[in-house]
């Protein structure tokens, strides 16, 4: 199958595109590498050295004897994207390809509108291109858990049968986000369902949770395959920020109440969940959606499980509750419902402390590299 992975140097992406090539499909890279520049504008980096994306590809051509085509540009770009959907002719389409912190959207007015343009406006060129260039191509895009919010309700998967004064309808489940990059998702997912309702387009939006674990075996192979290591106050995720707090004997940084729960999965999984989509597409005019997560934990307790195996490993750890810079809810009910996935195949990984210990590892070789004043770096939200 040909395959674009959109984002394709990106945190998701990069281990995304070797297990797909990995496992036969013919994959291609777009990529505009926004992302190292948003490193360059917060003077932050990843604690991982990461090669520059042409060497990543270069040295994975050379340990699997497979190539990946790279398209450098912006979703952004009509014309760009015209020829490469004309020039790859893909089957399906991974778009990981948007700016995807919470904290980076809140910074100031120019960060909301840049994420949202830069992901609602990229994700309709994506579909004006699908719709010209390869109307019958899968359309695999990578939405949010925190769609939803914390409901006080159950969480089904994308939609919900309805009874309202009497009459019955499904609808799509109603969303709360918690950020204006959360809302470009919701934006995203709209305009992926008309375009699947009005064009016929077959799409398949992963509602993903926060993403944890650094490398998976085809990116363990060679340090220029590695993938980065995000761990300061922006783009830092907070499992893995917690990992890299305890590796440097910084508290971990608990915000408010810490009653926070959120959905998580493990890297390895993610990648094996675009694999399950794209070997299963939806049909022609569907709007599927997936609750891309496994487990999910409060933020006190993903605390305290780092603590336990750092301490193992002889580190000195303390959790502190710090002011929380964001507006959310720190004491909620939350039950999602996530089987369509395992039902079509995923054996998820748990998060245990071996897979804690493997990225605590990582982080206590990468040390010197951590830039401190920017572990507590997020913006307020208020
Ligand atoms: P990332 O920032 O590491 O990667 C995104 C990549 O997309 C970057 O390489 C960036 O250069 C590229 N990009 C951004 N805008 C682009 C544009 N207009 N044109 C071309 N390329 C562009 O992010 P990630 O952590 O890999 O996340 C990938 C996707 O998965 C995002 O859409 C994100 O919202 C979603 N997601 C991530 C997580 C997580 O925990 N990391 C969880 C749930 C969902
Ligand atoms: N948190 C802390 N301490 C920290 C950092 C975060 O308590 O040091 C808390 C946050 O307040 C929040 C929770 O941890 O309640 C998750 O925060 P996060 O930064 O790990 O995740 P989030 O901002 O939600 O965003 C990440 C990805 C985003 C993806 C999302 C999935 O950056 O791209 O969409 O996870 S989800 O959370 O399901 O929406």
């Amino acid at each position: 199958m040909k395959i674009i992975v959109a984002g394709g140097d990106g945190f998701c992406g990069w281990p995304t595109a070797l297990y797909l090539s990995k496992q036969g499909f013919d994959v291609a890279i777009i990529d505009n590498l926004v992302r190292r520049e948003y490193d360059v504008e917060m003077d932050s980096n990843s604690l991982t050295p990461i090669a520059p994306l042409e060497e990543r590809v270069a040295k994975w051509k050379e340990v699997s004897g497979k190539n990946i085509d790279l398209y450098i540009g912006d979703l952004n770009d009509y014309d760009f994207l015209s020829q490469v959907f004309e020039a790859f002719k893909p089957e399906a389409f991974v778009h990981y390809a948007e700016q995807r912190s919470a904290p980076y959207s809140m910074i100031d007015r120019e960060h909301a509108i840049y994420t949202q343009s830069n992901n609602v406006l990229g994700t309709l060129n994506v579909l004006y291109a699908m719709k010209a260039f390869a109307p019958d191509c899968h359309l695999i895009k990578l939405g949010t858990m925190g769609e939803y919010g914390t409901p006080n309700i159950d969480i089904e998967e994308g939609w919900i049968d309805i009874e309202h004064k009497g009459r019955k309808d499904r609808m799509l489940y109603p969303k709360k986000p918690g950020s204006f990059y959360h809302l470009t998702k919701v934006h995203d997912s709209h305009n992926i369902e008309f375009a699947c309702r009005s064009w016929g387009i077959r799409a398949t939006d992963l509602n993903q949770g926060v993403v944890y674990g650094i490398n998976i075996d085809e990116n363990d192979q060679d340090p220029i395959l590695y993938n980065r290591f995000d761990y300061d106050g922006i783009f830092g995720t907070v499992l893995n920020r917690f990992i890299v707090q305890a590796a440097k004997g910084l508290p971990l940084s608990v915000y408010g109440k810490g009653g926070q729960t959120r959905g998580f999965i493990n890297i390895e999984d993610t990648v094996r969940c675009i694999e399950i989509a794209a070997l299963n597409p939806a049909e022609r005019g569907e709007f599927r959606v997936f609750n891309q997560m496994t487990q999910y934990f409060s933020v006190q307790d993903l605390a305290e499980k780092v603590k336990k195996v750092a301490e193992e490993e002889g580190l000195e750890v303390t959790i502190s509750h710090v002011e929380n810079p964001r507006v959310e809810q720190e004491e909620h009910y939350f039950h999602a419902v996530s089987t369509r996935l395992e039902d079509l195949g995923l054996k998820p990984h748990q998060l245990t402390d071996d897979v804690i210990r493997r990225v605590l590892k990582l982080a206590m070789d990468n040390i010197d590299r951590l830039k401190e004043d920017k572990v507590m770096n997020s913006p307020s939200w208020k």
